[in-house]
């Protein structure tokens, strides 16, 4: 089954917002498989990131992203992947449509809220850098029939 990775960023923690981005991906019908919460090392930040690492934002997303606790998970559905990225919206949230997190409650690239995988290989690679098989969940929600058919 599919799975992604999302991370709600330091701003998105204390702002208050992890029961909000939790409730927004359980609504939809996704199944909650790994759920931590860390202060995340320099060595984390730089591998997870490590595609960005020539752009002039680098450094301060790397210091921003261990500055302060994030809320990291796996996420498991039949097009999680391409789904969670509609959820959150836009890079930019001046750019994000209303209705996604990044367009309900953003308004800079840099404060953007919430991290989730961009293709169903990065979201491998994301899920076995941030979280150990042992910390992941295999179940099925008992109510799963009455949402796939
Ligand atoms: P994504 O999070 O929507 O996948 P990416 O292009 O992968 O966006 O960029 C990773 C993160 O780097 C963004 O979520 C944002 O926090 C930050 N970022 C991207 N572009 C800029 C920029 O131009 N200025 C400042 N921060 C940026
Ligand atoms: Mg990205």
């Amino acid at each position: 089954m599919e799975r992604t990775f999302i991370a709600i960023k330091p701003d998105g923690v204390q702002r208050g917002l992890v029961g909000e981005v939790i409730k927004r991906f359980e609504s939809k019908g996704f199944t909650l498989v790994g759920l931590k919460m860390l202060e995340v090392s320099k060595e984390l930040a730089e591998q997870h990131y490590g595609v960005h690492k020539e752009r002039p934002f680098f450094k301060s997303l790397v210091e921003f992203i261990t500055s302060s606790p994030v809320v990291a998970m796996v996420w498991e559905g039949e097009g999680v992947v391409t789904s969670a990225r509609k959820i959150i919206g836009a890079t930019n949230p001046l750019m994000a449509e209303p209705g996604t997190i990044r367009g309900d409650f953003g308004i800079n690239i840099g404060r953007n809220l919430i991290h989730g995988s961009d293709a169903i290989e990065t979201a491998q690679n994301e899920v076995s850098l941030w979280f150990t098989e042992e910390e992941l969940v295999s179940w099925k929600p008992t109510i799963s029939p009455w949402m796939v058919e």
